[in-house]
């Protein structure tokens, strides 16, 4: 009985050192400059095709909080503070337009294969 419980600590002790492991390799996958989505000072969207399940990285080179949502609700929506980055994981292939939920006017589209 003793032993059970002991591999089920073994076991539940690796997982989680298994997860720490996996989250740290893909945060630090996203190299710097390599974003899919850029936000000008201009108060406008870049955007480049992404692969459907690639993490997408927004960065907001202008002083405002943005936001990047999808006009179709609930495919993603990622809000970047001024001077920050963001990520989000790319939705199944398609076209999706998105928008600032802050500035209503800034309007992009994110191609997705
Ligand atoms: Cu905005």
């Amino acid at each position: 009985m003793q032993r059970r419980i002991f591999t089920l600590i073994a076991i539940a002790a690796l997982s989680v050192g298994l997860a720490a492991c996996g989250s740290s390799s893909k945060s630090s996958s996203p190299a710097a400059g390599t974003a899919q989505i850029t936000i000008d000072s201009g108060f406008k969207f870049t955007s480049t095709a992404v692969t459907a399940g690639s993490t997408v990285m927004v960065q907001n080179n202008s002083n405002a909080t943005h936001t990047v949502t999808s006009d179709d609700s609930g495919k993603f929506n990622v809000s970047i503070d001024g001077g920050k980055t963001a990520t989000f994981t790319a939705p199944a292939a398609g076209t999706y337009k998105f928008h600032c939920n802050i500035h209503n006017f800034m309007k992009g589209t994110l191609t997705v294969t």
